[in-house]
């Protein structure tokens, strides 16, 4: 008798705890993650509180008051511990500011300074602080840190790790061809490991794009701009769709813009429009095609060419990254070993022969319609050398086309990237010149 009570008494016990368990991961979004000893266990670490063993973010819509969400995971932060020095630049909710925050016993350290302009709405106030309350639930080296939030004072603000370079297509932009394979290799392994990371903790970004990545003065990058309104409210590149959705088209795979099926893999496409971006120094995705003729080139298979002086193995991993069927992407963690495999033999970086798709040759200018050396330049965005090649008495595309790489040296181009950026359409257009098939992907 004793044993048969026993027995149903931990049947019960088995079965509250089971119903328990499925009560939270309908009504909190979930799951049992985070109950039990993982509750007790969190603690507070820089901005944030730590979460020893979490294994998904919570979703701070999940709360009844996403309010009481930010205070449980963000801490607060005394507005007389920051001081604002400079505006930055501007975000959907407000201004963006340089500043310096010191706190108790500790050296003052520059923050960015995220504000929430006045006159807000109750709306705007909770999208606003939803960004801290996930972020604060991020810890890694590849993700921007936040490190806190003043909620009880005005302006509300949202405090994080100040990145010097600002955003990645801008710096890109600044740095034209200034960086070697590998250093912007290093760029995309760096993002590709914080988005594993954001993965693995079942975070989807929706809006991975080189605008959204920030720089430090270390070339560190980290992923940011989180939260859920944000998507797609202050993207200046998001456009509604015929669904009604607000989406970066350019960088959004085909399955999201469909039907929004966003997951890690629309997540995985959206990278490698970032590779893109940046073996390309920050050019726009598709140039200046339409969204509508965006979205109709991607359906009807089109893909974006190898950047000009993209290594093959990296243009492949792009062209991963944008297969139709999202089961066949890498996942990011496959990601950041085949970016790893490169950077530790970097020979695998020299061959520039890729796949090539129609949408490929498109990128091609065609140099035979070129009307002089500055023309020429200007096409390939080089306009910057007309003075070299002027001064080095290169008059004639004629005697452009017999220059080789230490000529173009020898005039003062110093960047490699520029060099063979170069060097590339001077064999193309010779090619073209002389009517021969050319390499497309040198251009
Ligand atoms: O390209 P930027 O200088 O980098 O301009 C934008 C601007 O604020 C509006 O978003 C910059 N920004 C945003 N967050 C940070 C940060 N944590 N550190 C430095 N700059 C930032 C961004």
């Amino acid at each position: 008798m004793a044993l048969v009570s026993g027995l149903i008494a931990f049947m019960a016990l088995i079965i509250c705890r089971k119903r328990q368990e499925e009560y939270f991961e309908l009504h909190c979004g979930y799951s049992k993650a985070f109950q039990d000893s993982d509750e007790e266990k969190m603690h507070y670490q820089n901005g944030h509180v730590s979460f020893p063993e979490a294994r998904f973010y919570i979703d701070p819509h999940t709360y009844e008051d996403p309010c009481q969400a930010v205070h449980e995971f963000a801490r607060e932060i005394e507005a007389s511990r920051i001081k604002i020095e400079k505006i930055i630049g501007s975000g959907e909710f407000g201004e963006v500011c340089y500043g310096r925050m010191r706190l108790p016993g500790k050296r003052d350290v520059p923050v960015a300074l995220k504000t929430l302009k006045v006159g807000y709405t109750e709306k705007q106030r909770r999208d606003f602080l939803s960004e801290a309350s996930i972020m604060a639930q991020f810890d890694h080296p590849n993700v921007i840190r936040l490190e806190g939030v003043v909620t009880r004072s005005k302006p509300v603000m949202i405090i994080t790790e100040y990145m010097e370079n600002g955003s990645l297509d801008s710096f890109l932009r600044r740095h034209d061809g200034q960086f070697t394979i590998i250093q912007l290799v290093g760029i995309l392994r760096g993002i590709a490991s914080g988005m594993t990371y954001l993965s693995d903790l079942g975070y989807v970004h929706r809006d991975l794009a080189a605008r959204n990545i920030l720089v430090n003065s270390n070339l560190v990058c980290k992923v940011s701009d989180f939260g859920l309104s944000r998507v797609l409210e202050d993207d200046p590149d998001a456009a509604y769709t015929t669904t009604g959705g607000k989406i970066p088209i350019r960088w959004t795979a085909p399955e999201a813009i469909a039907y929004r099926k966003f997951s890690s893999s629309s997540d995985v496409w959206s990278y490698g429009v970032v590779m893109w971006e940046v073996m390309s120094y920050g050019e726009r995705p598709y140039w200046n095609l339409t969204n509508r003729d965006v979205i109709k080139s991607v359906e009807e298979g089109y893909r974006l060419p190898a950047p000009m002086g993209c290594p093959a193995a990296l243009h492949t991993l792009m062209l991963d990254c944008w297969q139709k069927e999202r089961s066949e992407r890498p996942r990011f963690c496959q990601i950041v070993t085949v970016l790893d495999k490169l950077i530790r033999n970097p020979e695998n970086l020299k061959s520039m022969d890729t796949l090539c798709s129609p949408l490929m040759n498109r990128s091609i200018p065609d140099f035979t319609t070129c009307r002089s050396v500055n023309d020429w330049l200007d096409t390939i965005k080089m306009g910057r050398y007309k003075s070299h090649f002027a001064s080095g008495g290169y008059h004639t595309l004629g005697h452009v086309m017999s220059m080789n790489q230490h000529d173009i040296q020898k005039l003062g181009v110093t960047l490699m990237g520029h060099q063979k950026k170069i060097m590339t359409s001077v064999q193309v257009m010779r090619a073209q010149v002389l009517n021969q098939s050319v390499p497309s992907v040198h251009v």
